[in-house]
């Protein structure tokens, strides 16, 4: 055989192994991208953002767009360096052909560069380009402009040239493919916006814009619905905008930005008067939901330091009892971000850092930082430990109010609340309870359920707003101790007074059921609230619902149809000539049990909405704006979203 048939064998053995890399992300696209649900489809466009980071990082770039195209499908743009486009000696192909057909090739192929950054999974734009029925690819490099096509991630053309330009960068432009994302290939731009916000405060100095092409907004240059995000001050910045609701504790945002043992760690921090600890961490701009190594490193750094402040202040003298690890982080808003060259993800939702070696990095980072500022800001630290102090009393008296709960939970033969219907059935994966707004809908709710599996605890009137209540106000709250004790789930271990042990929950749907109703959706609201403040475990592993009762009975003759919204009912009504009798349902009460069993209540029929943490951020910002003090943001924000309010006017 010749030496050049040789490498044409090679070449052509490489690129079916490059095929079959191709090949396996479209066969099993969920061990790359987590789910090919919506969180997938979105998850494409992060990861081509993640690359246009990673080159901003590199000091390469400092403007990145992204565009929703009037077809649904994505443009990014960044300048950047542009991808290489020069022989790829081992492939023998462009190296743009190989960093968008080569599962694993990443991109980058110097070292040096810090790459840091990278999707949930970090697979390259490769995975985004055989998940996508089309993609092109433009590159604006060395007075060039190069350009590439593919079709579900096979190349259509070897890269060419198309003109030349005085600029530098990369523009990725991809249609998801539908046959993949079977579930929708709409994108969100709420999602997309809230992400890109996030990103521009993790990495300050980048110009971050969306665009939207399928809405219209007369009022924007653009003509079109967008934002453009930029931050001066980064995570300085991000608590801020996180605390808008909040009344802040003291004037300063206490930051710090540094290396330590090689890692780069910035933390920003300041406390309110709220009693939550509002914590988030990202590592390499991915929020690590479940926390880990950063974290408890920041706690530690906090805790010990603010230890050492308060004990040589003498302001503890007086206290009886000692002050505990969360007592400091009672109404603290913090931000931890960290970069790991080669990160460990662990935990449920791999999203809990597991390096050792940060815990110690960031402990001592915020050690370092905080004594300085202390010692700097003497008012400010005297504010806090008083604040500190004022936890501690509270939490005392809230251990009391809590060990009431408890014991009530740990006796569980005659300990569960009387208002609770039960069911018969044992296992609680098979169990449901539903919380049902008013003791009359529990009632209906009661005999129309199956009480071989669906238990009922009617909840009164309006419950505690927990945003605003003191913790152990909120354990002598009687509805919400009927919900612990209802679930069956126990507060407080050890080492953290609050946690969550959901090991023996009863049931494992919990389903709030509330009018459809503007009062129903606040209620609604505020169980939401306590559950996110409270039990945020419980949601997190899937377990909290919201039932969905119709808002209309389309009767004509003795047929009877439901509708949900006005569509439904004007679809259903005109589908018959005449004699149609609408009724609106303004609450559950209205219905009788058989009604609410068909609609609502029956697994086979009904619509459960399960509730997730997309973003904790975003959810932490609108419960506290919903909950909390301030009222015109409240009001703006109603006033913004009057569509949903205005369904009863
Ligand atoms: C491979 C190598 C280099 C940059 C990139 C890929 C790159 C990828 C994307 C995706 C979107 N924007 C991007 N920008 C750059 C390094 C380039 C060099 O060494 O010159």
């Amino acid at each position: 055989m010749s030496e050049g048939a040789d490498k044409k064998k090679n070449y052509s053995a490489d690129s079916i192994q490059a095929l079959e890399g191709m090949e396996h992300v479209r066969m099993r696209p969920s061990m790359y991208i987590g789910d090919v649900g919506p969180r997938g489809l979105h998850h494409l466009v992060y990861e081509v953002v993640d690359n246009s980071i990673d080159e901003a990082m590199g000091g390469h770039c400092d403007t990145i767009s992204v565009t929703i195209n009037e077809d649904n499908s994505i443009t990014t743009k960044d300048n950047g360096r542009g991808i290489p486009v020069d022989l790829h000696k081992k492939e023998g192909v462009s190296a743009l052909q190989v960093v968008m057909t080569k599962i694993g090739a990443g991109g980058k192929f110097d070292k040096d560069s810090y790459k840091v950054s990278g999707g949930l999974h970090g697979v390259g734009v490769s995975c985004v380009n055989a998940l996508s029925k089309h993609l092109k690819a433009t590159v604006y490099r060395d007075g060039k402009i190069w350009e590439q096509e593919y079709e579900k991630g096979k190349a259509l053309y070897p890269v060419k040239s198309i003109g030349t330009t005085k600029e530098r960068g990369t523009l990725v432009t991809f249609t998801p493919d539908d046959s993949i994302f079977t579930q929708t290939v709409e994108y969100s731009y709420e999602t997309l916006s809230n992400r890109m916000r996030e990103l521009s405060f993790l990495n300050k100095g980048v110009t971050i814009s969306i665009l939207d092409k399928r809405q219209k907004d007369k009022d924007s240059e653009t003509g079109f619905v967008g934002e453009t995000f930029y931050s001066d001050e980064g995570l300085r910045e991000f608590v801020k905008f996180l605390d808008g609701n909040r009344e802040q504790l003291t004037q300063n945002i206490i930051a710090i930005e540094g290396e330590k043992n090689g890692i780069p760690v910035e933390v920003a921090m300041v406390y309110n008067t709220s009693y939550t600890e509002n914590l988030h961490s990202y590592v390499n701009n991915i929020n690590t939901h479940e926390g880990g190594t950063h974290l408890s490193g920041f706690r530690r750094g906090l805790t010990t330091t603010l230890k050492k402040y308060a004990d040589n202040s003498g302001m503890l003298e007086k206290l009886k009892f000692e002050v505990q690890g969360d007592d400091f982080r009672e109404g603290l808003t913090a931000i931890i971000s960290v970069k790991v060259a080669e990160p460990q993800f662990e935990g449920q939702t791999k999203t809990k850092l597991g390096n050792r070696e940060v815990s110690s990095a960031v402990s001592q980072a915020v050690s370092e930082m905080l004594t300085d500022y202390l010692e700097e800001h003497p008012d400010d630290a005297k504010t806090i430990v008083q604040k500190v102090i004022l936890a501690a009393q509270a939490r005392h008296a809230a251990t009391k109010a809590r060990e009431m709960v408890q014991r009530k939970t740990v006796m569980s033969i005659g300990g569960l609340p009387g208002k609770l219907s039960d069911c018969s059935e044992q296992d609680p994966s098979l169990c449901e309870v539903f919380l049902v707004e008013g003791d009359s809908a529990g009632g209906t709710a009661k005999q129309g359920r199956d009480r071989n599996f669906q238990a009922i605890l009617p909840l009164r009137g309006k419950i505690l707003n927990v945003e605003k209540a003191m913790p152990h106000r909120v354990f002598e709250n009687e509805e919400i101790k009927n919900i612990y004790t209802a679930l069956g789930v126990t507060i407080g271990t050890e080492e953290d007074s609050k946690a969550l042990n959901i090991d023996k929950l009863r049931y494992h749907k919990v389903v709030i059921m509330c009018d459809a109703d503007v009062d129903g959706s606040h209620i609604e609201t505020l169980i939401l609230t306590f559950f996110y403040r409270y039990m945020r475990e419980l949601i997190e592993s899937g377990h909290v619902y919201i039932a969905t009762p119709p808002l209309y009975l389309v009767k004509k003759g003795t047929k009877k149809q439901y509708a949900w919204d006005d569509a439904e009912r004007d679809a259903i009504a005109n589908s018959y000539s005449s004699g149609v009798s609408i009724q609106r349902y303004k609450g559950l009460g209205e219905m009788n049990a058989e009604q609410l069993w068909d609609t609502t209540m029956n697994p086979d029929f009904r619509t459960l909405r399960q509730i997730t943490i997309e973003n904790a951020t975003e959810a932490d910002r609108i419960f506290s704006m919903l909950m909390g003090d301030e009222v015109p943001p409240r009001r703006d924000f109603i006033e913004k979203n009057a569509v949903y309010a205005n369904i009863d006017a």
